[in-house]
């Protein structure tokens, strides 16, 4: 995406003038990633995490076909009241801009307007990537090719539940992104902290920055993904999760229920399969994750001006 289709808010324009730690947070999480009014909620406690760590939030949507980064607060609630609103992936993209209406960011479509913008450093809860009936239906999220094309550093909570994990990281490792665990040699399993699947390991914020320099050093194309685990006090059991999301799958499909549709319909069933813990857990890790990208923004910016 070139710069100047971008609209960028004064505060994120005057942070990037400056040199400022911003962190890139997505709105598809806002309108479709948690049920209301938790999701507005969740997202304003991401953007005060982000602050709390010196480093300033930019929203990203497109609002009346237009790309934003930096959201303010009235575009937030408009956004996670979900009205009109399309779920927007690269793919969705010019057709919404074409369309002037509202569309919510996935990490695919964030990466492209944070890269734009310049921004280094975007927090999320899971990324998109190998659903399991990948062998029939081919549904793999472009989350994994703009992760592939874009050098910033995403921090997560792994994959999102419903996806199968090794594949995920195959493909991830064939499109050549830095994937590292946060004080952990595995692969977060998003609800659950552990999952068994060998990644590389930064022992500190401090050194996942080291990463990102690095790889823009380099000059390698694609993104870090840095895998921060779940709060341990909000973390659920692996095989009691992974019992509940084989029957929202299979519920899933035995209604038809495809595409971008199947994530967000899942995502409902889990929680009531699980009394409301798949939600907690859920807030608890986007929280931590846009703490831990504040310090790594903040991290990052002093490693880089020092150069
Ligand atoms: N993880 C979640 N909930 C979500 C998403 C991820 O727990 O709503 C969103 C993210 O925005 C991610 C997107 O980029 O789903 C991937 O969707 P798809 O598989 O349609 O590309
Ligand atoms: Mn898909």
């Amino acid at each position: 995406m070139r710069r100047e289709a971008l609209n960028v808010s004064e505060e994120v324009e005057t942070a990037l003038g400056e040199r400022r730690p911003v962190v890139v947070l997505e709105s598809a999480l806002l309108s479709f990633g948690l049920p209301p009014p938790l999701n507005l909620e969740t997202y304003l406690e991401m953007e005060h995490a982000v602050r709390g760590q010196g480093a300033v939030p930019a929203g990203t949507a497109i609002l009346d076909g237009k790309p934003r980064l930096g959201l303010a607060k009235q575009d937030v609630e408009r956004l996670a009241a979900q009205v009109g609103c399309e779920k927007a992936s690269l793919a969705d993209l010019a057709w919404i801009a074409a369309s002037g209406v509202a569309g919510a960011t996935t990490v695919a479509a964030t990466l492209a307007l944070a890269h734009a913008g310049g921004c280094r450093v975007f927090a999320t809860g899971g990324i998109g990537g190998v659903h399991p009936g990948v062998t029939e239906d081919f549904d793999i999220s472009a989350d994994i090719a703009a992760l592939a094309r874009y050098p910033v550093a995403v921090v997560s909570s792994g994959a999102k539940a419903i996806l199968d994990v090794p594949k995920t990281l195959e493909l991830l490792e064939a499109a050549g992104v830095s994937v590292v665990g946060l004080g952990t040699g595995e692969f977060p399993l998003f609800y659950s902290r552990e999952s068994g699947y060998r990644v590389r390991q930064v022992a500190s914020i401090e050194q996942a920055a080291s990463v990102a320099a690095e790889q823009r050093r380099l000059g390698l194309p694609g993104a870090v993904l840095v895998g921060n685990p779940v709060p341990a006090g909000a973390a659920l059991e692996r095989s009691e999760v992974s019992e509940w999301i084989h029957r929202a799958e299979t519920e899933s499909r035995a209604r038809g229920v495809r595409g971008r549709e199947r994530t967000p319909w899942v995502l409902s069933r889990l929680a009531e399969l699980s009394g409301g813990r798949t939600v907690a857990a859920n807030r608890a890790l986007l929280v931590g994750n846009a703490a831990v990208a504040g310090a790594l923004a903040v991290a990052l910016c002093r490693k880089e001006l020092a150069v």
